[in-house]
Order: C-alpha cells, then structure tokens, then sequence
C-alpha cells in the first residue's frame, strides 16, 4: 500500500487519544466515523504507535469492552465473607488504602511459597523486552494465574473488591527487598509513545490499576511513595494500596522507598482493561 503522509495534527490526535484510555479499536472507530477507509487507518494507527499490522489486528478484535475498575469506598467493604477498610482516598490520583486486604497468615504462606522462586527482578524496556535495570534491585517472582489455591483466594477477593473478572489480572508477583533496595518513581501504565507499547497490550490491552500488598511490616523505610502529591504509605503487613489511572497519568508517579532497615515483601497485581489470561 502507498504510504501516505500523516498530518502532524492527526498524529497528535491518535497519540492522545490512545494517551487518554482509548485503545487501538476505538480510535478505528473514531477514525471510521470521520470518513477514513479501514485500510487506510489501520496503515496509519500501526504507524503512529509503531505497533506491527498483526499486534493490531489483535486488539481490534478484542476492543469493544474495555474494563475500569470500581473504587472502593470507606468506610469498610466486605467481599466473601472477609472485612476490608478503607483507611484513606485520595482521588488526583485515585489512591485507597485497605486495611487487612490480607490476613498475617496468608501473608506468610505467600512468602513461603515464593521464597524458592526469587529471582532478580526485571523491567519492560521501550522495545517491550524484560531487562534487569539499576532502578529496580529487589529479587521477585511470578505466580500463574489461580497457580495455587491462596493465589486463587486472593485473586477472587481483589476481583470482587474492585468489580473486575480475575482474567483482567496479570499473574501476582511477589517481591522481596533487603535494606538499601528499592523501585526508583515509575509509572505502571506503557507509554503509547515507546516502540514496545504494541507487544505488551497486545494480550490485554492497557493496565487501568495496581494493587501493591505489603506481606510484612519493614523495622524501618519501605514505604510506597506517590511524589506527585506527597504522599507515602507505610508497609503494614496485611495492608495494600490500590491505585487506578488513565494511560498518561502523571499523578499515579510512585516508587518502592528504600528499605532503611529489616526486610520487605510485598505481592503486587496489575489490572488490565481487557481480558489478560486465555
Ligand atoms: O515496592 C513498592 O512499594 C512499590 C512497587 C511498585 O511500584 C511496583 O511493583 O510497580
């Protein structure tokens, strides 16, 4: 096919539609209604977003529903049985922190089961590839989806909390820091704008949340920190801190605050806004 110019204003536009939440079929769409053939707005989105024609014909096939999750409210919210309070919300950006998420004892089984599993950690690079990276220095492991029965357990009780199908979850990674370790300020959503942003939402589509559970309480430092509103959460075994943003949301900046003293451990599960597992 002929490759046509893209206007820098349509670029601009597809870029912060895909930025504000939309994924690659709904810009189709958009683009449809205002009088593009399909060929020709396939050509351009995988372009624009450098995304391969394959990875895209994907997502246009699975677009359509795309999930939120819901916020839960304080005081407490109760899910299968198990009490869940809600200590504290900010809403720039949507931040809850639920108490007793986890109980000490599933805390601790979680441990024991990833303990033999740990592994450096890695981070997806521009390129979409998993790489070790100086900002990152704990070790870690993944759990599959539902791998075992207390990973199933958890699963269900975040997915009911949060009103999402626990097959919008990536698997639960567990995560051990010592002291001096940390996870230097990120963002958990992909950028539209980097070269791998078509491989990780191929399956799955953008992340929309995170739930980070602290599984002990660190002697000292180790919180969750959100620079952007000054902010910190403090590791208490048992708590969690969920947050949910749009794709480009600088406020949900954070970071793993070095642990100062003792160790930690946290599981963390991420949210995407279509089905993730098969
Ligand atoms: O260690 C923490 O408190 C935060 C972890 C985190 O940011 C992540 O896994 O994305």
């Amino acid at each position: 096919m002929k490759e046509h110019t893209i206007r820098p204003e349509l670029r601009e536009w597809i870029l912060s539609t895909v930025r504000s939440g939309y994924g690659p079929g709904d810009v189709l769409r958009l683009m449809k209604d205002a009088g593009y053939k399909e060929d020709q707005s396939r050509h351009i989105l995988a372009r624009v977003l450098n995304m391969p024609m394959t990875t895209l014909s994907t997502n246009i096939k699975e677009s359509g529903k795309t999930y939120r999750t819901r916020h839960p409210e304080a005081p407490r919210q109760v899910v299968d049985g198990h009490t869940v309070r809600v200590g504290l919300s900010t809403e720039r950006p949507v931040i809850r922190l639920l108490e007793d998420l986890l109980t000490g004892e599933e805390c601790d089984a979680l441990i024991g089961e990833a303990s033999p599993r740990l592994q450096r950690s890695l981070t997806v690079d521009v390129d979409g590839k998993h790489q070790t990276d100086e900002r990152r220095t704990s070790q870690g492991m993944f759990f599959r989806i539902g791998e075992t029965p207390l990973v199933q357990r958890i699963e269900q009780r975040i997915a009911h909390l949060l009103d999402i199908p626990v097959s919008h979850g990536e698997g639960l990674q567990i995560l051990h820091y010592l002291p001096g370790q940390e996870y230097e300020p990120h963002f958990d959503w992909f950028d539209p704008t980097q070269p791998g942003f078509g491989a990780v939402t191929a399956r799955g589509g953008q992340r929309i949340a995170s739930v980070v559970m602290y599984l002990n309480t660190p002697e000292a430092g180790g919180g969750t920190g959100f620079p952007a509103i000054g902010l910190t959460v403090t590791a208490q075994r048992g708590s969690a801190v969920y947050f949910a943003y749009d794709t480009g949301d600088q406020a949900s900046l954070h970071a793993g605050l070095p642990v100062v003293k003792g160790e930690k451990w946290i599981a963390t599960k991420w949210l995407r806004e279509r089905p993730y597992q098969a």
